[in-house]
């Protein structure tokens, strides 16, 4: 105990010089060069003040030139820009949730893919209204798999999940006109409305935007976590580890990057196979080492202890190992660098999706009727590379952390409903959670999320505020990205309670848990929504009430923004480290820091100092209990 030890940000970056060293002898580019000989960044870009959706343009905004060609000012651009990378990133989210329907629908006895949780399933479709009686089980996962997909493209009324929202907010959402209808129907809506001569008044715009990021918290990518749990299996806690030393020099290295855990399952499950371990041995290996990369490495720690190599920006560091035989992609946040730079080692670049098609990679496209042929032809081709290795190049940083994962909210309730001893019903209660959090021993919890970003020192903004904010009795639940920064640094074993206040160490060593939660992949962000849904149920006050915060230090990514303006428009203050591109506007931003809490009760707050806002965070964490009274 005595001994435990985070790993710094400066051990961090010691060991990616040392990788880029090893990329240097073989002529390999970095993110790290390329984000140098892109700054300084356009500022047009940088403001949102630039527009291009028509052959007109470019038009941009400048004291000279306050309006664009068609008369557009500059609040009408930087709502529609902001509105067009909502839809990106609630499109994105949203049709992986497809995807997972569609597997589900896929779904069969003899596998590959089979229902892992029919319980969950029995929950979903029950509260769907489908009749459960005497139907066998893989006939109800086709039938609510077919209703899930259907709310993609629903005729009439809002999607399903929204009841599952506390009856303020769902007024809230109805009297805002911002209830998502078919989730599609939003990300269409929201190119229509940007499109040229449509809307450019500010508040339409960002109407719009909390309504197709709410089509994407609780619709796709509750879909997405909901069926994946259904197909998997929920997450409960388990023992991973985390951070480059996970690979193992004598193992033939897989590595799972993406999102879809249709992809990634099947390869644990093929990596797993005894034939292929033997093979691997043939071939001169000790064994088969998967890790991952990105969300799709939380989608399998979570529900298989797969352990994690790194997140977003460590991605070419998996290569630089010179030790990967394989890294395996699905969709989302993958580098196109990943290509020429596997070229530079033996590491097969191995891409799977229609939807992510990348130059200098082997295409092997992956799909739920094939897909146990399609892993285990990767497993191989992975293992018949072990060979290429060019031992000189190979050098994996050791440097690793324990991590408990696994933190869905049924786990979340569980565990905290074992400790209070209570009667635990079908979904359990929060309530031991609120008296925590009501006594003062928690005093509030903070949604850690997002991405990296090479304008923040990657990681050090995810780790400092978690710092901050379990030293301040503020447990953390985190997703992404981010919760990969915590588990790699060490925030994810159950000792960080050291680093906590008197009070959340308490909470910790009592229900046997780290202070920073691991809730999933981004998807999963869904999952938040529900545990503040049912915080609010079971207190009796409103979502926007309870002590609360969400926060993105570092993203970058569209999706992150569709997810800020869900977990915004369900009344959750969000914190962002990184400017959403709407500096060029002071009516946007007044919209999105103040003139939207009118609607929604929560608003947003940038600022790129990450000790003022973590101060800020803990600051609103107290004057909402101040409200409270608590
Ligand atoms: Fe991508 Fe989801 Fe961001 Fe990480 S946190 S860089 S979006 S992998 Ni979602
Ligand atoms: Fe310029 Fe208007 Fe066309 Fe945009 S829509 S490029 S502002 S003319």
């Amino acid at each position: 105990m005595g001994n435990f030890k985070l790993t710094t940000v400066e051990e961090f970056e010691a060991a990616t010089e040392k990788l880029l060293e090893t990329g240097k002898k073989v002529g390999a580019d970095a993110w790290q060069y390329r984000a140098a000989k892109q700054t300084p960044h356009c500022k047009f870009g940088e403001q949102g003040v630039c527009c291009r959706i028509c052959a007109m343009g470019p038009c941009r905004i400048t004291p000279k030139a306050p309006r664009g060609i068609c008369g557009c000012d500059v609040h009408g651009i930087v709502g529609r820009n902001y509105l067009k990378f909502t839809a990106g990133g609630a499109a994105t989210h949203s049709d992986h949730g497809r995807e997972i329907c569609h597997t589900l629908y896929c779904a069969k006895p003899e596998g590959p893919y089979k229902v892992k949780d029919p319980e969950k399933l029995l929950r979903i479709a029950k509260e769907w209204g489908v009749e459960t009686e005497g139907k066998d089980i893989y006939d109800l996962a086709h039938e609510v798999a077919y209703l899930g997909l259907s709310e993609y493209g629903k005729v009439f009324g809002t999607q399903n999940f929204l009841k599952r929202a506390p009856q303020h907010t769902q007024e809230i959402w109805e009297r805002e006109e911002i209830a998502p209808r078919a989730i599609d129907r939003e990300v269409s809506c929201s190119l229509h409305m940007s499109h040229m001569g449509c809307s450019s008044l500010p508040e339409a715009l960002i109407r719009q935007s909390l309504r197709a990021g709410l089509s994407d918290g609780w619709g796709g990518s509750m879909a997405g976590t909901e069926f994946s749990d259904v197909l998997f299996g929920t997450p409960k806690p388990i023992e991973t580890e985390a951070n480059l030393g996970v690979m193992v020099a004598e193992n033939v290295n897989i590595v799972v990057h993406g999102h879809d855990p249709s992809l990634s399952e099947m390869i644990c499950e093929y990596a797993d196979d005894p034939e292929m371990i033997a093979y691997a041995k043939e071939m001169g290996a000790k064994g088969i080492t998967v890790s991952g990369v990105c969300c799709t490495s939380n989608e399998v720690a979570m529900r298989r202890g797969i352990p994690m190599a790194g997140n977003f920006l460590q991605q070419e560091n998996v290569v630089l190992t010179g030790a990967c035989e394989a890294i395996v992609v699905d969709v989302q946040c993958i580098f196109p660098a990943l290509g020429p730079l596997s070229k530079c080692f033996h590491t097969k670049f191995v891409t799977t999706s229609p939807i992510a098609q990348m130059p200098d990679a082997e295409y092997i496209r992956f799909n739920a009727e094939t897909a146990g042929e399609n892993a285990k032809a990767i497993v191989k081709m992975a293992i018949e590379n072990f060979k290429n290795r060019k031992p000189e190049l190979v050098h994996i940083p050791d440097m690793k952390q324990k991590a408990t994962v696994g933190y869905s909210v049924e786990a979340i309730v569980k565990t905290l409903d074992g400790v209070a001893n209570s009667q635990v019903d079908e979904m359990g209660t929060t309530k031991p959670l609120l008296e925590c959090i009501t006594s003062g021993v928690i005093r509030g919890a903070v949604a850690m999320v997002g991405c990296n970003n090479p304008k923040v020192r990657p990681d050090t903004a995810h780790i400092e505020l978690m710092k901050k904010m379990i030293a301040n009795d503020i447990i953390i639940i985190a997703s992404g990205c981010s919760a990969q920064a915590a588990a790699k640094a060490g925030l994810m074993d159950k000792e960080a309670k050291e680093l906590c206040g008197a009070g959340l160490k308490r909470v910790c060593e009592l229900a046997d848990i780290p202070p920073v939660l691991h809730m999933g992949s981004c998807v999963d962000i869904s999952r938040m929504m529900i545990l503040a849904a049912e915080l609010a149920k079971d207190s009796g006050l409103n979502i926007s009430q309870l002590p609360v915060v969400g926060c993105a230090p570092e993203w970058m990514s569209e999706k992150a923004v569709s997810i800020g303006n869900y977990v915004v428009a369900t009344g959750i203050d969000t914190f962002l480290g990184v400017d959403p591109y709407v500096s060029g506007s002071d009516q946007i931003a007044q919209l999105l820091t103040e003139g939207v809490r009118d609607w929604v009760e929560a608003a947003y707050t940038v600022e790129k100092d990450i000790d003022k806002l973590g101060d800020a965070m803990i600051a609103r964490i107290e004057e909402k209990r101040t409200a409270l009274g608590i």
